[in-house]
């Protein structure tokens, strides 16, 4: 980050895989965050959801060496922060107020909470940032309490169309309220892979919406929902430049091979997972060098709302080759080939890796 005002990198926070990557200064400290909410984490004991929890379907990990797992786990989940510092929140502290152009106000404690049932899925959560063929991507089980059914409670007035939602340390986020209504599995999650939320990603509550980028839907350490509407409200990075809306676009990514590859001439499997959450995956194809697309072989989609696992079995032969990829999502469309950069709403274009053979 370079400043306050003209901040057009969220790049430059990414954290992935616990190594941290700042760039200058900016976000903001918390005041007096001397506490330590680890061990009250480890003591909390989650309620059990409702209906089945997640099983994973046949096939829908196909376990070959080089590919992405279908699951990613807490410690290898990316991570991105204004807060330079992680926020310790206790669930004595915490609460949610759901407030602004609604009949009733409400404001639920963690007591309150565990008198509800959550519910449990698998999201596949991105980040607006992510450049083509980046790794700031993850699927997790996650369990909480479906928006839809808070956001009921409170009664939204008619003209209102966004949900700002308000973290302790300042991030806001604006989703659409349709979006949050429209039935899909939007929660104030509480749980990532069965455990309670880790610190870094929100721990007590956050919210987790399919479909979204991170910067307008997945507000960690959430403390208030206000009903209110774009053409009032201006979130965190949509003053900074990103677009108000972010729906995430269809993509995919070259895993294995590596980039710059030596192999060996013969059967190589060329393989990477996709993405369009909340349309699904319905085909990946294949192009060696200049050659026709070809379909690749796909995971069992467990649901629309995640990343699919692709495979491509390619028979190399010697010489220097370049494999591209590309997605086409539920709906029957093609991800674009035309490249975009990450800013003002999501990077497009076709992944693709040379290699050489021989
Ligand atoms: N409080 C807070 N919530 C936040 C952010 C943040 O910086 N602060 N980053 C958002 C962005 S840009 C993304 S992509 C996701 C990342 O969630 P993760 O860090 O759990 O992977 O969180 C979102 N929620
Ligand atoms: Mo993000």
């Amino acid at each position: 980050m370079r400043g306050r005002s003209g901040d057009r990198s969220l790049r430059g926070i990414a954290i992935t895989g616990g190594l941290a990557l700042l760039s200058g200064v900016g976000g903001r400290l918390i005041g007096a965050q001397r506490r330590d909410v680890s061990g009250e984490r480890a003591a909390i004991q989650l309620p059990e959801p409702s209906g089945p929890t997640v099983s994973l379907a046949p096939d829908a990990d196909l376990k070959l060496p080089g590919l992405t797992p279908y699951l990613t786990s807490n410690s290898d989940f990316y991570r991105i922060d204004t807060a330079l510092i992680v926020p310790q929140v206790s669930v004595d502290d915490w609460s949610l107020r759901i407030h602004g152009m609604v009949d009733h106000e409400i404001q639920l404690s963690w007591d309150d909470l565990a008198k509800r049932t959550p519910v449990e899925t698998l999201v596949t959560l991105a980040c607006v940032s992510n450049p083509v063929g980046g790794d700031l991507i993850g699927n997790a089980s996650w369990r909480g309490y479906r928006l839809d059914e808070l956001l009921a409670e409170a009664g939204p007035h008619p003209d209102a169309d966004m949900v700002l939602s308000h973290s302790i340390d300042g991030f806001t986020a604006g989703s659409p309220l349709a979006v949050l209504t429209d039935g899909r599995d939007a929660l104030l999650a509480v749980g990532m892979n069965g455990e309670p939320l880790p610190v870094a990603h929100g721990y007590p509550a956050r919210l987790v919406v399919p479909g979204l980028y991170g910067y307008v839907s997945a507000t960690k350490w959430v403390t208030e929902l206000e009903i209110t509407r774009f053409d009032r409200a201006t979130a965190y990075w949509t003053r900074r430049g990103w677009s108000a809306y972010g729906p995430i676009k269809t993509g995919t990514r070259i895993d294995t091979p590596r980039a710059r590859a030596k192999l060996q001439p013969g059967s190589t499997a060329i393989a990477g997972v996709a993405w369009a959450q909340h349309r699904g995956i319905r085909a990946v194809e294949v192009q060696i060098d200049n050659g026709p697309w070809q379909p690749a072989r796909l995971s069992t989609e467990q649901s629309i709302d995640t990343w699919r696992q692709w495979v491509y079995d390619w028979n190399a032969t010697p010489g220097p080759h370049t494999i591209r990829a590309r997605a086409t999502d539920g709906t029957g469309e093609t991800q674009t080939e035309a490249r975009a950069p990450v800013v003002p709403d999501g990077a497009t274009g076709y992944p693709s890796t040379t290699v050489t053979v021989g």
